[in-house]
């Protein structure tokens, strides 16, 4: 028996519209889950687990036909699917009342289902949510009510308001896989027993390191092995770039350049410069986003020319007393460039 198990899609979702890449976000997003559908067909998975969140918001009905076309084209394989505090069940909720396609099962009610499918030897159980929040332990204690066969969970949570989920608990449970959602970070909980798939496609800055989804398969002889597979169009990454001495401007810009070209030029960064000259950051750290896509800069200044450290090396001196009139305050541009060239200034002097 051969699975997929994806979580936390998110459709729906637009990430970083603010950015130029923003822009083709939320269509990555929906082909992202369109190449699962895909995958699953080439791979003939006999069963495809969506572990909650699907969609970001409540799902419109059109919304939901482009699904369900999709889950269509994939007659061989059974789609589970459960609600999670994102598209959580609402009064109206048109996950419900949608007609679905025969091989589609929403576990949607706000206790523990099963669904089984005796030609697959299989039984999926799990609930759905019918609040933004859940802080009860819900999955603690429940157990599997079949005895033979793969026993499997759809869970969704892993924080204290959203199904606080302790792993020692978990691992007391009777079931031969937790397929889990809701932490958007890809993570084996027990080997080969319970993981999370992460989300598809990374949602948010934070969602860091590579997004895909779960392959999985359960022999005769009972055993279940799974591996991750990188699915997702774009990945977020942590990029430090460490700015030697005596390094120019140009330099710098050319080594973030290669870096990025290296690690993949649609992967967005969050660039940390480490050992930055202070007046580097004041004079342009902005412009340097128009060199990939960059989401942020964080600056670890040098030491040694950190405008506070050299008034205290130099109490007493002009310079000391010319550097505290710039503090303590928001700084303008032509302020940064008049602290800057005067402190240059005066450092020269100094070295005569
Ligand atoms: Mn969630």
């Amino acid at each position: 028996m051969k699975f997929i198990h994806i979580a936390d899609v998110h459709l729906g979702a637009s990430p970083d519209l603010e950015y130029p890449w923003g822009a083709d976000r939320k269509q990555e997003i929906w082909n992202t889950f369109g190449r699962v559908i895909e995958e699953t067909k080439r791979e003939k998975a006999d069963l495809l687990l969506i572990a909650g969140d699907l969609f970001h918001r409540q799902p419109l009905k059109k919304e939901l036909k482009e699904v369900n076309g999709l889950f269509r084209s994939i007659p061989d394989t059974k789609v589970v699917l459960i609600a999670g505090n994102h598209d959580f069940i609402q009064k109206n909720s048109n996950y419900r009342t949608f007609s679905w396609a025969s091989n589609v099962t929403g576990l949607w009610g706000r206790e523990m289902e099963m669904a089984e499918f005796p030609e697959i030897n299989t039984c999926v159980y799990g609930l759905s949510y019918w609040s933004r929040e859940i802080r009860e332990p819900v999955y603690e204690g429940i157990c599997p009510g079949k005895p033979a066969g793969f026993q499997i969970l759809l869970a969704h949570g892993g924080d204290e308001k959203h199904i606080p989920i302790r792993r020692e608990a978990l691992g007391r449970l009777e079931f031969d896989y937790i397929a889990l959602g809701h932490i958007h970070k890809p993570q084996v909980l027990i080997k080969d027993r319970a993981a999370y798939a992460g989300a598809l496609e990374p949602i948010d800055r934070n969602d860091t390191g590579p997004h895909g989804y779960i392959q999985g398969e359960y022999n005769e002889r009972g055993e279940c092995r799974i591996e991750f597979r990188p699915l997702a169009a774009r990945s977020y990454w942590d990029l430090e770039v460490s700015v030697p001495e005596n390094s120019t401007w140009f330099e710098l810009e050319d080594s973030i350049k290669k870096q990025i070209e290296a690690r993949g030029s649609q992967n967005i960064y969050r660039l940390t410069l480490d050992g930055i000259r202070e007046e580097g950051a004041a004079l342009g750290t902005e412009h340097l986003k128009t060199l990939g896509n960059i989401v942020e800069i964080r600056t670890k200044f040098r030491e040694e020319w950190g405008y506070a450290q050299l008034a205290k090396k130099y109490e007493g001196t002009f310079l000391s007393e010319y550097i505290r009139q710039f503090q303590g305050r928001e700084l303008n541009e032509t302020e940064k460039k008049a602290l800057y060239y005067g402190v240059k200034a005066l450092m020269e002097t100094r070295r005569e």
